[in-house]
C-alpha cells in the first residue's frame, strides 16, 4: 500500500493545550507523524510519496465558506494584535448567545469558529492544515485510480471539524473532504469507519442528512468522555440520512474482545450499505497505553483490526486520526495496514 506523507506537517509545532486545569504541551505533536512514517519505512509497508497540491472546491462542500476563510487568517489576526505562542479561544457562542453577527476580533472569531480550545493556531498551523488536506485528496486519487487501499498520513487530523467549527486538535475534516471527493468522482456511496477512541463528531454532523454516505463510528460513550456532546446510540441521522448513521458507544476500559464485538457489528452495516469506497477513519488511541483515553487495545490486536477490514474487500483509504502513545503510534498504527495488506 502507498502512503502520502508531507513534511509540511512539523509547521504545526509548539502548540500548548489545557489539559485538567493546566497548560501543558499538546499531546498532538509533530513526532506522533514521524514515527509513524518511519515505521512505514522500517516494515516496508510500500512507497511513500507527498501530495500533491489540491484547490479547496472540495472542502468547501463539506465546511461552510466563511468558516474555510477564517482558517488561514486566525494567525495572522493574532499576531496583529500583539500576541506570540499559541492563538485559543476562550469564548464560545453556545445556545442563549447570538451567532448571527460574527466578531470582528481575532478572540471573537476564535470561539466563534472552534467547538473547545483544543484546535490552537501557532505561525505554521495553516500550511500544515493544508498539506493535511492534500494529502488526504491525493491517498483518495490513488484508491479512485485503482488501488486497493492507501495510507493518508494526515497530521493535524480531521474528524472533530464540523461544517464550520475546529476542535480537538483538527480543523479540516481530512475524512469527510476525501469522501466527498470520492463520491463527486463517481462513487454512488462511500462509508465512512470512524475507528479513533474519541467520537468523530465533525464527521457525523457533515453527512447526518445524507444517505450517499454512511457514517460509522465506535468510540468511548460520550457520557463519560469527549466530545461529550454528540455520539450516544439514539444518533441515526435525519432526513433522508436516516438510518445512514451508527454510534457505537462503549465504556471506558473496553478490551479487544468487547471492541472486535462493535467493529463485527459496524462491519455489517457496511457490508449492508455495500457502498463503493470505504474511508477509514485510523486512531490508535484506543491503545492501553494512551496518556488521554481509557480503552485497553494492545498492541498485537492492530493487525487483526486491519484484517477484519480486508474481509470487507472495498477499495479502502486510511485516513491518520489520533493516537497520543507516541512510542507505539508507529507499530499500532501501520500494525493496521500491515493487517489489512496480508488479509
Ligand atoms: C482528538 B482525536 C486533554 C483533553 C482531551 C481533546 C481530545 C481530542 C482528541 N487535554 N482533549 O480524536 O484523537
Ligand atoms: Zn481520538
Amino acid at each position: 500500500m502507498r502512503t502520502v506523507f508531507s513534511p509540511r506537517h512539523a509547521s504545526h509545532a509548539g502548540n500548548v493545550e489545557l489539559n485538567s486545569g493546566a497548560i501543558v504541551p499538546a499531546f498532538e505533536l509533530p513526532a506522533r507523524a514521524e514515527i509513524i512514517r518511519a515505521r512505514v519505512e522500517e516494515v516496508g509497508l510500500g512507497p511513500i510519496q507527498p501530495p500533491e497540491a489540491h484547490g479547496l472546491e472540495t472542502a468547501g462542500r463539506v465546511h461552510a465558506p466563511d468558516y474555510l476563510d477564517f482558517l488561514p487568517r486566525a494567525w495572522p489576526m493574532w499576531a496583529e494584535a500583539g500576541r506570540s505562542g499559541t492563538a485559543m479561544p476562550f469564548v464560545w457562542p453556545v445556545p442563549g448567545l447570538r451567532r448571527d453577527i460574527p466578531p470582528r476580533d481575532i478572540d471573537g472569531l476564535l470561539g466563534y469558529y472552534s467547538m473547545d480550545a483544543g484546535a490552537t493556531f501557532v505561525a505554521g498551523t495553516w500550511d500544515a492544515v493544508k498539506s493535511s488536506h492534500d494529502t488526504a485528496l491525493s491517498a483518495a486519487a490513488l484508491v479512485a485510480g485503482g488501488e486497493r487501499a492507501a495510507f493518508a498520513l494526515c497530521r493535524p487530523p480531521g474528524h472533530h471539524a464540523g461544517a464550520g467549527f475546529a476542535g480537538g486538535y483538527c480543523y479540516i475534516n481530512n475524512a469527510a473532504v476525501a469522501a466527498e471527493w470520492l463520491i463527486a468522482g463517481g462513487a454512488r456511496r462511500v462509508s465512512l469507519l470512524d475507528i479513533d477512541y474519541h467520537h468523530g463528531n465533525g464527521t457525523q454532523q457533515i453527512f447526518y442528512a445524507r444517505r450517499d454516505a454512511q457514517v460509522v463510528n465506535i468510540h468511548a460513550d460520550p457520557i463519560v468522555e469527549y466530545p461529550y456532546f454528540l455520539g450516544h446510540a439514539d444518533e441515526r441521522g435525519e432526513g433522508e440520512g436516516e438510518g445512514f448513521n451508527l454510534n457505537l458507544p462503549l465504556p471506558h476500559g473496553t478490551d479487544f474482545a468487547a471492541w472486535r464485538g462493535a467493529l463485527d457489528e459496524g462491519r455489517a452495516a457496511v457490508a449492508d450499505y455495500a457502498p463503493d469506497a470505504l474511508v477509514v477513519s485510523l486512531g490508535v488511541d484506543t491503545y492501553r497505553g494512551d496518556p488521554i483515553s481509557q480503552f485497553r487495545l494492545d498492541t498485537p490486536d492492530y493487525p487483526a483490526i486491519g484484517a477484519a477490514i480486508a474481509e470487507l474487500g472495498l477499495p479502502t483509504l486510511f485516513v491518520m486520526e489520533g493516537g497520543y502513545a507516541v512510542e507505539a503510534i508507529g507499530r499500532n498504527a501501520v500494525g493496521v495496514l500491515a493487517g489489512f495488506e496480508a488479509a
